[in-house]
């Protein structure tokens, strides 16, 4: 049961942030700051600064340019005529990150990126935004670029440069054009070209022979004003680009997070940001200017102590699977594999990847090998039925998650822990929404196609929860998914609505793992389908949701006296293998290390 007092707190603290938060960064310093920490990623598109903003020395390799960078840009702005990184030709960009995650604030600009732009001197670059989904630190995860005004871009932009020392720049794009990048020369009195730079354009640090680098390109926004003398003139676009309007305007060099779309334009809804890229945006050369680069000066939260804040309130509130964006009717399932490759309890080669949210970290194993994974996927698909594996496995026995809400978790448990507490203190865990996958109901109603028969009199299917403290002592709670076991049978049935599973009794703890059993075994094992499916982890619970729960029998148990393997009674846990009594008369072994 749900105490009153506790449920009405929860929710207090709920209703004052947003529930879709999600908190991924927040750096242990003594005072945060509004801006840009570190550089991580540099990598420019052949220009004429390239190689002077920031300047290679030689010997620099990739590394040293990127401190480099980092020493331009952090902290408040510079002099932005020479304190700046120039990101050439179109496609080159630079990925830089905060000593913490940006909160999206509702209706507000989020963040400022400055540039160097004046009047007539626009150099649009596009940004993009990325959270730290993972929980790795690095910017490895998926990237949403924010619309801006202009009309017409052409998307999925690519374009190849290829090394020439201290000649043309030559390059081919994906749309069967081709061209030289120039370099860049003023005609003296009788009409020599005397070029404006001696360095090379294309990166110095760079071993590879040539690059791809790809984008939205903008239309070209150079007018040429006069032809002798020859003048050009940038135009800025309305909105939402690095360098485009006056570096000075700090309203026009903001951004609102609530701007980022994903591959096919849709709007997708990010709490926060963790990582922001900025790239060129234009493919084009203006005689004797050449060509167009964006550069960055200096960026920063528009609302550090905002941010601070809706981290603090994410920390370990509810885990709804909202934050992880899915295209409509699909999966994530690790095949990104973001992760560290492991050998798992099969001694397979898989990739271990994270889904971090709310202070809580989720662990999926993929097999690249046989394209399978284990532990925990994130669904958003909305049929209920199950046809086949390939078309059904991430269909739930309802069509939605919890209260009609997109997304949910998939459980295939492993060996694995499944979910861990972020940071070193234990944590209480209120409970989860379960319900069926619509394979297991399959397998309930009309049988598993491996053992005799559908449901019957007798069988049952069983999710095993067990806690683990930091000093090693554990907790478990058993669900069962489908319950038959009555003689009577009216009350045989299974899970077929999101219903509450309450773990507040497990008290606080470091790390839960599940395992899924059922009556039905052959040879090989369990031939029922292993599966279950999850919403709002450490969530509130529903009072009716709780009145309604007729099937799920959730019984918990903790541990209450230890042992070694030779049967000494131990008051603590002891290195090696204990033997452990749990307050439901079962007995369970752990390995201690
Ligand atoms: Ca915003
Ligand atoms: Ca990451
Ligand atoms: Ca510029
Ligand atoms: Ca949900």
């Amino acid at each position: 049961m749900i105490k009153n007092y506790k449920t009405l707190s929860v929710i207090a603290l709920l209703a004052a942030t947003s529930l879709t938060a999600t908190a991924q960064r927040k750096d242990d310093v003594e005072s945060h700051s509004q801006y840009l920490t570190a550089v991580d990623e540099y990598r420019p598109a052949p220009g004429q600064f390239v190689n002077i903003y920031p300047k290679f020395d030689e010997g620099d390799n990739e590394a040293k340019i990127i401190e480099k960078c980092t020493n331009l840009l952090k902290g408040a702005p510079k002099d932005r005529e020479y304190s700046l990184v120039t990101l050439g030709s179109f496609g080159g960009y630079i990925t830089f990150h905060f000593d913490h995650s940006i909160a999206n604030i509702e209706g507000a600009k989020d963040f400022v990126v400055r540039g160097n732009a004046y009047e007539n001197g626009s150099e649009p670059g596009i940004v993009m935004v990325s959270k730290d989904t993972n929980g790795n630190g690095l910017p490895d995860d998926e990237w949403f670029e924010l619309a801006g005004s202009a009309q017409n871009p052409t998307y999925g932009y690519s374009i190849t440069y290829s090394r020439n020392e201290q000649k043309t720049t030559d390059w081919t794009d994906n749309q069967g054009e081709s061209g030289t990048m120039k370099r860049a020369f003023e005609l003296d009195d009788d009409g020599n070209e005397i070029p404006f730079h001696d360095q090379d354009y294309y990166p110095m640090w760079q071993s590879a022979d040539n690059y791809t680098l790809t984008g939205t390109r903008l239309p070209d926004n150079g007018v040429q004003t006069s032809t002798n003398p020859e003048y050009w003139r940038l135009d800025a676009f309305e909105w939402g680009y690095v360098d485009n309007l006056a570096a000075t305007d700090v309203e026009g060099s903001s951004f609102d997070i609530s701007w980022a779309v994903d591959s096919n334009r849709n709007p997708v809804k990010l709490d926060f940001v963790d990582f922001v890229r900025v790239y060129t945006a234009l493919n084009q050369e203006c005689g004797w200017l050449g060509e167009t680069s964006t550069e960055v000066v200096g960026s920063w939260d528009l609302h550090l102590d905002q941010s601070l804040a809706t981290i603090d309130e994410a920390m370990f509130s509810t885990v709804d699977f909202e934050d992880y964006i899915l295209q409509a009717e699909s999966s994530w399932n690790g095949s990104n594999m973001t992760g560290e490759k492991i050998t798992d309890e099969w001694g397979a080669e898989v990739c271990k990847n994270i889904y971090q949210s709310n202070g809580f970290r989720f662990t999926n194993l993929y097999n690249p090998q046989w394209g399978s994974w284990a532990g925990m996927a994130i669904s958003n698909m909305t049929a209920n039925n199950f046809v086949d594996y390939t078309t059904s496995q991430y269909n739930n026995c309802i069509g939605s998650g919890y209260n009609g809400s997109a997304n949910f978790g998939v459980f295939f448990p492993s060996a694995s822990k499944a979910i861990e507490v972020v940071g070193d203190e234990d944590q209480e865990v209120s409970g989860f929404y379960i319900t069926n996958s619509a394979w297991n109901v399959k397998a309930y109603l009309e049988g598993d196609g491996q053992t005799d028969g559908c449901f019957a009199t007798g069988d049952w299917c069983k999710l095993t929860i067990t806690a683990t403290r930091s000093d090693n002592t554990t907790a478990t709670a058993d669900v069962y998914l489908a319950d038959y076991r009555s003689d009577n049978a009216a009350e045989h049935g299974y899970i077929d609505n999101w219903q509450w599973v309450d773990l507040s009794s497990l008290g606080k703890i470091r790390t839960l793992a599940f395992a899924v059993s059922s009556s039905r075994n052959n040879e090989w094992g369990m031939t029922t389908p292993g599966y279950f499916c999850m919403d709002n982890f450490n969530g509130v619970a529903d009072e009716t949701a709780i009145s309604e729960n007729t099937i799920a029998r959730t019984t918990t148990a903790v541990e209450v006296a230890r042992y070694t393997i030779d049967g000494k009674l131990i008051h603590a846990p002891q290195r090696g293998i204990n033997i452990i009594r749990m307050s439901d008369g079962s007995m369970r072994k752990v390995v201690v290390k």
